[in-house]
Parts: structure tokens; sequence; C-alpha cells
């Protein structure tokens, strides 16, 4: 039996001679022990330390070209695409772990597995895991290196395509690798796609393993992920780190690892707010943190669209950064009209993964054009045929560097004082346009409610309706019901300055199905409504759920929308609320004893006055007019 070696966090570092991996010159100790340690387990054929360089970037490329993972975008310069095997297409929830010690530390929403058994697990697998293949060693760091709020990690991979995109998603190379020097205070990812090449064997485009773990030990802080080579499962400095891993160390270093977006809205008459917000996978995070805003005046300035990490300052405020240093977006939907900016960012040194070619070689995904272009190539590289499904996968992705939007914010890669958070889902019916939350606690309980209509970039039925607290129900490295906890302990420690809370829903739909807003451009009117709430100018209106924009207090100026659309936008209905409330209840009754009373108090207190409503409503229509 195989067992993995120790956790380097926890090992002293075994004097390991740094030429025997290939390890570059005053390499830490304890890093080229742990990489020699590896490298025994998976035995590779050889190892590469990443420096992140452009010279690096394009030898990954060729070896790609060469392999057939990707193809030219000859339309669009240093761009490429490249076609995932059909089985390897979207996150993987069903297959990833969180070992923590104790199975009350995952909590309910998570799936929980012994770490000793894990590791017996995970040893046989990744035995010889590398063989006949290069061992990539990649020091990068989250944030900018040696940042206030950034984290480093070190990621093992057998995958070029994972060098490549984790170098436009990360600060990869020799400055995070010094920054390791003397401290244990980094994250060990392993990653194999689990396909050992023979002596001779012919390899194919898009290796990989129909067995998968991605495992998580978030007392070691380790990370193990064997089988798929897609996105989330494989990139390790993303959803694994950034999220499961960070929002451990969040919660025992006292701050807050997010599934956010982050932006700077901005007012010619310098009126300025940072503001981040969750929104389950693919409900048009990206499109919001590059928004063009339709309303004169403002701007707004993209800081990050998928991870926020947030610290109390000296100043007691919440400071915020993205940790990351790029987009691994959704392209499907994304066009001229619902994010120029994101097109025009990828129109050159851009890595497409499942979308289709046109005869004229460029990329092109449904929603990009009304029409599908005659003499496309599917996603995957077949002539494309509607009988078979769409041209590009639902879940096909662009990954850019962060630099390359034409938004982006000059300073982006420092720290914000936050001012707003905002909560989102894909909910046709129930939830209103906007609102703000009453106070801290309320803005807790709101975001431990978020749910969604499931969407193509995870497993499960898609247009099912779920509950996905704070949009991070896949990616809470531990209890979410501490987790909930945590939320309000830091609300008590930022007391007044803490940022305001609202609800955003851009898809509410009326009877005929049609959407009642017109979102993209347009939602920068809700957001001037919340920068009015932070600044104390914007009125407000207490209801059953929340506090809504008074009668005026939205800009509607230049909007086509009618009081009968505006009134379906804002209703609350109270007996479909108090029907939801109940599965809300269910929802956190899986907690048990880890749910913090203070959302049970809330959850009380909105039931009270939706009753109150209803009965209200009801006096009112017994009364003869
Ligand atoms: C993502 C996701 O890929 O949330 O960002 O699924
Ligand atoms: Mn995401």
């Amino acid at each position: 039996m195989t067992l993995l070696p120790p956790a380097p966090t926890r090992s002293s570092a075994k004097p390991v001679k740094p030429a025997l991996v290939n390890a570059p010159e005053g390499a830490d100790p304890g890093v080229v022990s742990w990489v020699a340690s590896i490298a025994e387990l998976t035995e590779p054929k050889d190892i590469v330390w990443a420096d992140g360089t452009p010279e690096e970037y394009q030898r990954l490329v060729d070896i790609m070209l060469e392999a057939g993972t990707i193809v030219p975008v000859p339309a669009r310069p240093n761009s490429y695409l490249a076609r995932s095997n059909p089985d390897d297409v979207a996150r993987m929830e069903s297959r990833t772990f969180i070992c923590a010690e104790d199975s009350d530390d995952a909590g309910p929403t998570n799936n929980w597995r012994d770490p000793e058994s894990m590791r017996q697990v995970l040893g046989g697998l990744f035995d010889g895991a590398m063989r006949g293949r290069t061992m990539f060693v990649i020091p990068f760091s989250m944030g900018v290196v040696g940042g206030p709020i950034s984290k480093l990690g070190i990621e093992i991979t057998d995958s070029p395509y994972v060098v490549a995109s984790m170098h436009a998603m990360t600060r990869v190379g020799t400055a995070a690798l010094e920054a390791m020097h003397g401290t244990k205070d980094w994250v060990p990812a392993v990653h194999s796609i689990g396909a050992p090449l023979a002596e001779g064997e012919q390899d194919v485009p898009w290796p990989f393993n129909s067995t998968r773990y991605i495992s998580h030990f978030p007392e070691t802080r380790e990370i193990w992920s064997f089988g798929s080579a897609y996105g989330g499962n494989a990139l390790l400095a993303k959803k694994c780190f950034a999220l499961r891993i960070a929002s451990v160390q969040a919660r025992d270093e006292g701050w807050l690892a997010e599934h956010m977006l982050l932006l700077r809205m901005r007012h010619e008459d310098g009126r300025v707010m940072h503001l981040a917000g969750a929104f389950p996978s693919a409900c048009g995070k990206t499109n919001l943190a590059m928004l063009q805003p339709t309303i004169p005046g403002w701007k707004v300035e993209t800081l990050g669209d998928d991870i926020v990490w947030m610290r109390p300052g000296d100043d007691g405020r919440l400071w915020a950064i993205n940790p990351e240093n790029g987009f691994f977006g959704v392209a499907p939907g994304t066009s001229e009209k619902t994010n120029a900016t994101a097109m025009a960012m990828m129109t050159h040194d851009t890595m497409f993964t499942n979308v289709a070619l046109t005869a004229d070689g460029d990329v092109w995904w449904e929603g990009m054009t009304k029409e599908a272009p005659e003499g496309l190539t599917d996603w995957q590289g077949r002539p494309y045929d509607p009988a078979n499904g769409p041209a590009a996968h639902p879940n096909a992705r662009f990954t850019v560097r962060a630099e390359q939007a034409p938004s982006i914010a000059p300073d982006w890669e420092e720290a914000v004082p936050l001012d707003a958070i905002i909560f989102g889902g894909r909910r046709p019916t129930q939830v209103p346009l906007v609102m703000q939350a009453r106070d801290w606690e309320h803005g807790v309980y709101i975001g431990s409610t978020v749910s969604s209509q499931q969407t193509a970039a995870a497993e499960g039925t898609v247009g099912d309706i779920r509950r996905d607290p704070f949009a991070m129900l896949p990616f809470c490295g531990y209890n979410m019901g501490d987790y909930f906890s945590h939320w309000i302990d830091m609300g008590h420690r930022l007391g007044r300055h803490a940022p305001k809370i609202f609800s955003v829903n851009w898809f509410r739909r009326d009877e005929d199905g049609g959407f009642l807003w017109p979102g993209f451009g347009e939602n920068a009117r809700v957001l001037e409504w919340i920068a009015g709430r932070v600044a104390g100018t914007a009125e407000g209106v207490d209801t059953a759920i929340g506090v809504m924009p008074a009668t005026g207090a939205l800009n509607l100026e230049g909007l086509e929308l009618d009081q009968e659309t505006l009134n379906e936008l804002f209703e609350v209905r109270p007996k479909p609320w108090l029907s939801e409330l109940v599965d809300v209840e269910a929802f956190f009754g899986q907690f048990g004893h880890s749910l913090p009373t203070g959302l049970v108090r809330q959850l009380n207190h909105v039931r009270w006055r939706l009753e109150h409503m209803q009965q209200t409503q009801l006096q009112a229509q017994a009364v003869p007019a």
C-alpha cells in the first residue's frame, strides 16, 4: 500500500539535493524536499519548475500544439482553442471532498471523507501516476507577491494545459518561489490527470482518468486532485485554494474568502463606491464586473470577477482584493450586447476551451451572434450539426489575463475599502430587483438563503432551483453553519464600518416567461441606488423582506418601463414567500447546533412580517369596497 507523503507544512525538511529534482538555485529546502517526495511517489520522466515567463508560455503552447491538445485560432493573435474530452467538461462537485479530521467540521453540505482513508486511496492512485510524463512545479502567489492579503502556493501537475492556464490565472514564477524561502506558509497542491504513459505509448490530445478525486485536507491545508484536467478540478489555485482552503484559513485568521466579483463604480462628479457581489456560477458575474453603465456620468472599473479576499484593516474597514490574475469566464452568452468589454479583451492572447471554430478561423459560441455562421466546427471538432447539440459546450470558457480587460482599474492589484456587498441569483419569481438588508445580521440571512437556477458550470440538472448560500455551497471548505457564524462575528467586529448588504435579482420574469428587467448596462441604475444608500442620499422603504427603493428613488430616466412592470419587479407576494420560508427552514435544519441563532431570529422576523402582511391583505379583501 502506498501512502501519501506527509504534509509539507508538518514535516521538517529532509535534506534533498536541489539538483536531484532540478530545483532553481536558492529554492527553500522544505519546498525541495516536498517536491522530491511527490516525484518519488508519482515517478515522472522529468521535472520542470515553472518560471512564469512568456518564453515558458510559448514552450507550453508548442507542446500542446504538437500533442493536439490545442489548435490555433488564426483570427486572434496568440490565441488557441483547447478541446477537452467530452467526459471532462465541468467542475465535479460529487467528486469533491473535504477531508477534515471530524466530519462535523466538513458539515452537512460537503462530501466528507476520513483523512487517513483518503490518504490511502490517493496514495494508490498517485503511485506512478506521472510515469512517462513531465511533472511541472508551479510556484504561485494569490494577490501580488508579498501583498498584505496575499498567500502563496505550489501546484504540481502533469498537464501543460494547467500550467499555461495558471500563467493567466495566478502570479507564477521565481518571485513567488523566493517568497517561500524560510516560511511554511504556502499551500501544497498536487494534481495529476492520472494517465501514465508506457514506453512508446501514443498519447491522446486530452488525457484524463474517469476516476476522479478533488480532495482537500483543511487541517494540513493540502489539495490533491486526480483524474480531471478541466478548470476548477485542475487549476487548483482557484476554487480549491482561493475558496475551499482559503475559507478555512480565513476562519482561523479572522478574514473572509468569498466567491464574489469586485468592482469600483465611479461618477465623474467624484462619487466612488467599491462593491463585492456573490452570485452562483454563470449568473453574469463577469458581465457585471465589466458593466458599461447606460446612465450618464457613471463608469465601472473592473477589479475581479470571481473571488474576493477581505480583511478588516487598521482603520476598522473591510479591505478587499481579487487574489486572481485573470478571468476564466463562461463563453456562451457573451456578446457585444451582453459584454462588449469581454469581447474586446478576447481579441488576442486568449485560451479558449470547448468553443466552436468558424470556417474563417475564428471562435464562435451560442449567443455571440443570433445565427450560427455557416461552416462551423463544433467543440468536439466535428462539422456542426444542430442534431448533435450546441456548437460550443454550454460551459465553454475563455482564459485571459486581467490586464487585457479594457475596463480593468489601473490600480486593480491594490486592496480597496468595501462599501457594499450584493447577493444575487437567477430567480424567475419572488425575489425583487433590489432590496437592502435592514442590518448586517439580516444581510447574513439574505446571503445564507441565496438560491438560483442551476447552470452548466457544474454537474446537475440545468434549470432546477438550488439553494446556494453566499454562492459558496460548492466552495466552502468547512461547516457552513460555522461559516454563517463567522460572517455574523465579522459584523460585530466591523460595527459601523461594515459594508451595507443588498440582494439583487436581474432575472425575474413575467407570466409569459419574458424578463421584466433589461439587465446588463441598465443594472447600473440598481448600483446607483445602492451607491445612494451607502452615501445616505437615496430613499428606501421598509417592507416585509427588506428595504426597497422608495417611489422615484430608482433612476429610470430614459428607460421604457411601465408602472405595471415596475410593480411586478418589486412585488412581494406573502403566500409564495411563506412557502419559500418553509424551504429555508428545512435547509437551515440540516445545520443543527451549528446554525447561529441570529439566522433563526431573522427567519422568524421575516415570517412574522409576511404573516402580518398576509392578514392585512386578507382583511383588506374582506372589506367591501
Ligand atoms: C466558475 C464557477 O468557474 O463558479 O467560476 O463555476
Ligand atoms: Mn465562480
